[in-house]
């Protein structure tokens, strides 16, 4: 009787950064979440991985081998990380339980994590190199660093927050046209320093400006309602950083989140 609920996973690791603090997120997010909606673990389902110090090989066989098992067992997985590397075994999981149709992939960010530095190991800010080649499309929604990656293949779209004069309207209409293929399953990902550090000082690599709390909940809500994503993450909140703004705003993206449902339920296929 699960399979119409939401599974949400919190997985604490941040091997994936030069900054520590974002394997405490997930919990700094369940106990501001529990004083806020106290019955939550009664109406969700909640999985737990923790990871210390553990090697990347082991971190991703293990997300990969416990979420994958659950795919069809729940309406949706929502995971809550712990740094952004985390969503290279969740997107793979997604591409290799997706057989049929097109996989098209949404970030919200404020970096384009795609560096190449020939290392071979999984970190946030290369985790795009892993998985570009196993989907269609990807479009990235936020980025504001001055760096640009050295590797950025066609597939991937930009919408930078750079030209912050048109870029609400801009932003809303390339969305709204990259989630309206009926041919395609979603998968959302947002790093939380895609908002305004001003509203959400608690991330590890903050750059100012941003997209404000407003427009991002807006628009998430509006790609959940349209795409039905069947997995979604939320990576990069940092308690070290900053604690109670940042915990508050995103227990409200991460309500919001879980309280809406898309206009038409789709089959995962
Ligand atoms: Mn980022």
């Amino acid at each position: 009787l699960e399979q119409d609920k939401d599974l949400i996973t919190l997985i604490s690791y941040d091997g994936g950064s030069r900054i520590p603090g974002a394997r405490m997120g997930p919990t700094r997010l369940m106990d501001w979440t529990i004083s806020r909606y106290p019955f939550i673990k009664n109406d969700y389902c909640f999985n737990e991985l923790v990871f210390n110090n553990s090697p990347f090989d082991l971190v991703f066989k293990k997300i990969y081998d416990t979420l994958s098992e659950k795919v069809n067992k729940y309406e949706r997985q929502i995971v809550i990380g712990g740094d952004h590397s985390i969503s290279a075994p969740l997107i793979h999981m997604f591409v290799s339980k997706n057989k049929l149709v097109k996989k098209k992939l949404v970030i919200f960010d404020a970096h384009i994590d795609a560096f190449e530095d020939g290392t071979r190991i999984i970190k946030n800010w290369n985790f795009i190199n892993y998985i570009v080649n196993e989907i269609d499309e990807l479009l990235i929604v936020g980025p504001r660093d001055v760096l640009k990656p050295n590797y950025l293949p066609n597939k991937i779209k930009v919408i930078s927050t750079l030209y912050m004069r048109q870029f609400s309207e801009k932003a809303t209409k390339k969305i709204k046209i990259f989630c309206s293929d009926k041919n395609a399953e979603y998968y959302l990902s947002i790093d939380m320093d895609s908002i305004n550090p001003s509203e959400f000082p608690g991330v590890s690599y903050p750059i100012a400006g941003g997209i404000s709390y407003n427009l991002i909940s807006q628009l998430i809500k509006s790609i959940i309602e349209k795409t039905d994503p069947k997995f979604i993450d939320l990576m990069e909140f940092n308690p070290l950083i900053e604690q109670s703004m940042s915990a508050n705003a995103l227990f409200f993206l991460f309500y919001s989140i879980i309280t809406t449902k898309p206009k038409e339920r789709r089959e995962f296929k």
